[in-house]
């Protein structure tokens, strides 16, 4: 019966390997990783990736060493007695340091990804000076929607000539583009799958996100953060578009705010 134990352990790994091999074959659908349509994801993909081989193969070693481990010292089958020890001091240091240099290899290794994400903003040139560039729009995260306002003909958001749209993020392709993202009441998570951009909102914070856009067409923008239960429906879709095509939309949008008159159809006959 003991060794029984020791192959119900062994299936540990070869599941994992198989759902691994499965994923990665696509079968039987591809679900591992969604479009990337960003000029930085790939990056992003190949740190998940080779996170993913490290820890995988630490995971079938380790469910080896179980299986080997209950399979050797099967009490029905070892009749030696038990010998109790206090450890081994060298073998702690050595898998308490061998983790640690692989933990501070990783922290180190994807640092410039860190750098190019989260601290260096894309730049303009104002008279000579490098700037900051500034955010196309203010994206708000509320429960349960995204609210979005565009810099109207004065280039700022924030103020009257604003553009709103709400879950429907226009965005040129091949720009860098900047997000000023916001939260109004609890926490949100800005989510681009396809653009490999994830940025918790946090309420009283004005936080930036940026990216450049590769291949036109519309993607999902989910929020990432439980935030209540509409969480489920908080997304919106962002399209990606040549400059013409959203300077255009934008336009239009803007036009049909400032409609000032609504006339509403004539009443059909009979009605
Ligand atoms: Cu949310």
């Amino acid at each position: 019966m003991g060794r029984f134990w020791s192959f119900l352990f062994l299936m540990v790994p070869i599941v994992g390997v198989a759902i691994f091999v499965a994923a990665a074959a696509g079968w039987p659908a591809n679900h591992w990783l969604p479009e990337d349509v960003s000029a930085h994801g790939h990056v992003i993909d190949g740190l998940f990736i080779f996170i993913l081989w490290l820890t995988g193969i630490i995971f079938v070693l380790t469910g080896l060493v179980l299986f080997w481990v209950l399979w050797t010292y099967d009490a029905e089958v070892t009749t030696e007695p038990v010998i109790f020890t206090h450890g081994s001091h060298t073998l702690e240091v050595v898998w308490s340091i061998i983790p640690a240099a692989v933990l501070l290899f990783i922290a180190i290794y994807q640092m410039p990804e860190w750098y190019a994400n989260k601290l260096g903003r894309p730049t303009i040139d104002v008279a000579g000076v490098k700037v900051p560039k500034p955010a196309l729009a203010a994206v708000t995260g509320r429960q349960f929607e995204w609210r979005i306002r565009y810099a109207g003909k004065d280039g700022l958001v924030g103020t009257p000539d604003d553009i709103h749209v709400v879950n429907d993020l226009h965005v040129p392709l091949q720009e860098d583009v900047v997000l000023e993202i916001k939260a109004e009441d609890v926490l949100h998570s800005f989510f681009l799958p396809h653009l490999r951009v994830k940025q918790d909102v946090v309420p009283g914070m004005r936080q930036y996100v940026w990216f450049r856009a590769i291949r036109q067409g519309s993607f999902d923008i989910v929020c990432a953060e439980l935030c209540g239960w509409g969480h489920y429906k908080m997304k919106g879709r962002i399209t990606i578009e040549s400059r013409e095509d959203f300077d255009k939309w934008l336009a239009d949008t803007a036009a049909r705010q400032e409609q000032s008159l609504f006339v509403p159809a004539p009443p059909a006959e009979g009605e």
